[in-house]
């Protein structure tokens, strides 16, 4: 079963939108193995935004996201990684669809709500980034199922 690290972001927290969010990837099928509100770390941060170090945008990236709480989540499901970042859309919010959750909700690249693992590589770094094993669920575990 594939996993995926998904993030409101602090405009996101801040916005009000958690419950949306959340609301369109159960809706969807994936289920949540790990959710917290936290305040990220400037060492969390970089190593989360490594490949961008460099780039123009990457000091701005690092102190918008360590500016205030986010929603960071773990969900699994076939294909959660591509199919989660479709829902998200495009990283320009110009190219981002109706539909999307940055279609819908985001006007500014710098301020576009969500994160999403972009990689198989990319998920597990980042799961390993903001979870430990402990804080995530077993669903083969359950004894009985309720729905
Ligand atoms: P994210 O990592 O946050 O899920 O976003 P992404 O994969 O869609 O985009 P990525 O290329 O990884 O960029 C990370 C974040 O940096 C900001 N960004 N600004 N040209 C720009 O001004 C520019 N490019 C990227 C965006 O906020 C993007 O979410
Ligand atoms: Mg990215």
């Amino acid at each position: 079963m594939e996993r995926t690290f998904l993030m409101v972001k602090p405009d996101g927290v801040q916005r009000a939108l958690i419950g949306e969010v959340v609301r369109r990837f159960e809706q969807k099928g994936f289920q949540l193995v790990g959710a917290k509100l936290m305040q990220i770390t400037r060492e969390q941060a970089e190593y989360h935004y490594a490949e961008h170090v460099g780039k123009p945008f990457y000091e701005g990236l690092v102190q918008f996201i360590t500016s205030g709480p986010v929603f960071a989540m773990v969900w699994q499901g076939d294909r959660v990684i591509a199919i989660s970042r479709t829902m998200m859309g495009k990283t320009d919010t110009l190219e981002a669809g109706p539909g999307t959750i940055r279609g819908d909700f985001a006007v500014h690249t710098n301020r576009n709500i969500i994160h999403g693992s972009d990689s198989p590589e990319s998920a597990e770094r980042e799961i390993n980034n903001f979870f430990s094993s402990s804080e995530l669920v077993d669903y083969s575990q359950v004894i009985q199922q309720w729905i």
